[in-house]
């Protein structure tokens, strides 16, 4: 069984080398996703010894993993584990959302299974509610941090939920995966907020976050 750990990032210069040496011990490869960049993100990356792939502007994040996800198709690998380049995700969970994987498609690091979530200001919150009440409402499933992108997926269920949207990803991969009966697990995992760099959230992602939303769910359910 062959791991890729996929890291999107976008001048994530500051945390990229500490992510990257935490995370390789956990896995077989390290691709990092460099966003359109423009500090020394890449160079950083390929100092600590992991792949890049470069985007020659930025899309968003969604546009990022989805790059990541084609990347482990190609190469024939097993498992795909997601790590943020900001240094919220702690790469010593990853042996526990990887041990979950074997009986599932998608692993998801929640950080409402502990009090991590409490951090999160009250807006942020009520947008998490909010979609994951979403998801499962439409998917059928029970999850609590559908926003979470802190992730393990088979590489075979993958191909078939290959998200659209580049910047609300979370939402439209996972509602899909829980529309084809896949099988989706939670692991808890604290996940601080963001210390270093600039949040994909802005005041215009928060005014049009409800929009882009619906959009990407009735993007699943009608079309796809
Ligand atoms: N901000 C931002 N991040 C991107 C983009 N493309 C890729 N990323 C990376 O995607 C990951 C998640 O982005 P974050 O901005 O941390 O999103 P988040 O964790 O949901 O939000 P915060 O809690 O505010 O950090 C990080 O590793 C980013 O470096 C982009 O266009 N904007
Ligand atoms: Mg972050």
């Amino acid at each position: 069984m062959r791991s890729l750990a996929v890291i999107p990032a976008y001048n994530e210069s500051e945390t990229i080398g500490t992510v990257i040496d935490g995370t390789e011990q956990y896995v077989d490869s390290v691709v990092v996703v460099d966003d359109g960049s423009t500090d020394e993100t890449v160079r950083k990356a390929r100092d600590h010894g992991a792949a890049v792939l470069k985007h020659a502007f930025n899309t968003g994040v969604g546009g990022a993993v989805r790059t990541g996800y084609r990347y482990a198709i190609e190469q024939d690998f097993d498992f795909v584990v997601q790590v943020d380049a900001d240094g919220q995700h702690d790469p010593d969970q990853i042996p526990r959302l990887l041990d979950a994987a074997t009986d599932a498609d998608m692993v998801i690091g929640s950080r409402y299974l502990n009090d991590s979530y409490r951090e999160y200001s009250f807006v942020r919150k009520l947008g998490i509610r909010f979609f994951t009440e979403m998801v499962n409402t439409l998917g059928g499933v029970e999850i609590t941090d559908v926003t979470s992108g802190f992730r393990v997926y088979r590489v075979s269920a993958l191909e078939s939920i290959l998200h659209h949207s580049d910047k609300h990803w979370a939402v439209e991969q996972t509602l899909e995966a829980a529309q084809r009966d896949f099988e989706i697990v939670e692991v808890s995992t604290e996940i601080p907020t963001r210390g270093d760099g600039d949040s994909q959230f802005t005041l215009e992602t928060f005014v049009l976050y409800p929009l882009r939303m619906t959009d990407v769910a009735l993007r699943v359910l009608l079309f796809r």
